[in-house]
């Protein structure tokens, strides 16, 4: 595939509520977009680094750095461009796995658009439709979660994801299991935010039925999520931990975990996002489609990836308006049966409204290649 270039392009999107984790509040996502521009054709990724280096080491700005200095001219390099071999090519720098899976998703939906073939297909989507959860960030009080998370139950989706942090677990838990009844599929997910001497807390945790407790020590400590899933009956999640096939080996090989949450971005791309599904389902270890506050453009490809058969979780693949106002694609709807429709056009299936992308454009540079 012959590419001519690559825009990078800034985007500004206001959330509609804040969004608390223990690791920091989000306002409004900075989006770096990737553009591949063919002769024929263009296509998108949408890069998940965040502002700033605390989730992972990868921020937006470092991120955008990364990618004009570094994986573009690697690329120039290239006779032509198989976006199945751009991982190969982009190996020799260390990390920075947010910046190249926004680069690889860029050549893929470029590439599946030529070809007149969906994301879906390409990855071996076995559904048309995927069941939606939703992720609820910590409140100022447990009744204010208590109406979010109503809400939420309210527009039909599947599955009730808490942010917990030190000072705001058991009880938050406790009172959502009341209001909602032993029916609701509940999980909470820490960020990392605890260590094994929390081991008594996380473990009181364990009277509400959690379908898991997702990434509750920090991201190295795989030896200690081991020690940890012994002293639980919660099943243990991993989602920081896990950025590639070989770490989700090593972590079902430890006991580390029985669950991984599967982030396209935080592991490199859809082409290692889908080593590891199939390394899970190999060991019989559920997965489970994670999410970054993707605009329309990245939920469209978690989606169609959330359709593959080791799937057997519902993810955080919520509708756009869980997040926005306003999407930059056609927004992604939540059915009366609390699923989401993986798009079957070619790539992503999805292209951004350019008049609201362009009003949330906050800077674009052509870099021809
Ligand atoms: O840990 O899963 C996480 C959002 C930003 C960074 C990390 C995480 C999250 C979420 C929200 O939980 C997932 C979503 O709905 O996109
Ligand atoms: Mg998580």
């Amino acid at each position: 595939m012959k590419v001519n270039g690559f825009e990078l392009r800034r985007v500004s999107m206001p959330l509609k509520a804040p969004f608390r984790t223990s690791f920091g509040v989000e306002h409004e996502r900075d989006v770096l977009l990737v553009r591949a521009e063919t002769a024929d054709a263009e296509g998108w990724g949408e890069c998940v680094a965040m502002s700033e280096p605390l989730y992972s080491s990868e921020y937006v700005d470092g991120a955008a750095e990364v990618i004009r200095r570094f994986l573009l001219p690697a690329l120039a390099s290239q006779v032509s461009l198989d976006p199945r071999h751009v991982a190969r090519v982009l190996e020799p720098f260390k990390g920075h796995r947010m910046a190249k899976a926004a680069v690889e998703t860029a050549l893929l939906d470029v590439w599946l658009r030529e070809r007149g073939e969906s994301f879906g297909s390409f990855l071996g989507a076995v559904r048309d439709r995927v069941p939606a959860g939703v992720s609820v960030g910590i409140m100022d009080s447990v009744p204010q979660l208590l109406d979010a998370v109503a809400e939420y139950v309210e527009q039909g989706y599947v599955r009730i994801k808490l942010k917990i942090a030190p000072g705001w677990d058991v009880e938050p838990v406790r009172a959502v299991r009341e209001r909602f009844g032993s029916d609701l599929l509940l999980q909470v997910d820490a960020n990392a935010a605890y260590t094994l001497a929390d081991a008594v807390t996380l473990a009181r945790l364990d009277d509400f039925d959690l379908l898991l407790i997702e990434q509750p020590l920090a991201e190295d400590d795989l030896r200690q999520h081991a020690e940890l899933a012994r002293l639980l009956r919660t099943p243990v999640c991993l989602d920081e931990s896990i950025e590639s096939a070989k770490d989700a080996a090593d972590a079902i090989a430890l006991g580390a975990c029985r669950v991984v949450n599967i982030k396209p971005g935080r592991v490199g791309g859809y082409l290692e996002a889908r080593r590891i599904h199939d390394v899970c389902v190999a060991h019989g270890v559920a997965v489970w489609c994670g999410g970054m506050l993707e605009s329309g453009l990245g939920r469209a490809a978690n989606i169609a990836l959330a359709a593959l058969p080791g799937f057997t979780l519902p993810g955080d693949t919520s509708a756009s308006d869980r997040y926005y106002a306003e999407d930059i694609t056609e927004p992604f709807r939540l059915d009366a049966d609390g699923c989401v429709t993986v798009p079957s056009g070619p790539g992503l299936g999805v292209q951004p409204v350019r008049d609201i992308l362009d009003a949330r454009t906050t800077s674009s540079d052509w870099l021809p290649l």
